[in-house]
């Protein structure tokens, strides 16, 4: 399969379609992912069009796990979650929704069940909430 250039987080790259970003640069994109399984829930994307982790240049994947780091950081010290899980799905198969590479960061909490994958749209203004905090938690 080629890479779809009309895939969502495509159109979110070129500012055709909203997100509520938490950082940004020449290489990578972060926002809420808008169907969160856990409050918190962030996804981080490479500015390059690789479908999954096989296509992507090393440079840009070096990049992306870097500032997936960054993120989850942020993740943890705003939500305070007892875990932190960072997922990353590759293809139909493994259960991939939008074929544009994207690492996910998903706090977790004992004994709470994660929502589904994917399915339930969150309160926008929430999102734009959690996007501020986690912008403002963000360290170098
Ligand atoms: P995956 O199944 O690994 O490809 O995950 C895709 C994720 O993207 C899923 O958690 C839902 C999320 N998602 C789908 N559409 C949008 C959108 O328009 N904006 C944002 N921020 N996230 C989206």
């Amino acid at each position: 399969m080629t890479y779809d250039s009309n895939n969502i987080f495509a159109k979110i790259l070129r500012g055709e379609a909203p997100a509520h970003i938490v950082h940004e640069d020449d290489k990578c994109f972060c926002m809420m992912d808008v169907m969160p399984q856990s409050t918190g829930h962030t996804l981080i994307i490479p500015r390059e069009p690789a479908k999954d982790i096989f296509s992507v240049s090393d440079e840009g994947l070096q990049h992306l796990i870097l500032q997936t780091r960054r993120i989850a950081r942020a993740v943890d010290t705003v939500f305070q979650p007892e875990g932190v899980m960072i997922m990353q799905l590759n293809r139909a198969g493994a259960g991939q929704s939008v074929f544009h590479l994207h690492f996910h960061v998903i706090p977790r909490w004992g004994g709470w069940q994660q929502r589904f994958h994917a399915r339930d749209l969150a309160d926008s203004e929430m999102l734009a909430d959690h996007a501020m905090r986690l912008r403002e938690a963000l360290i170098d």
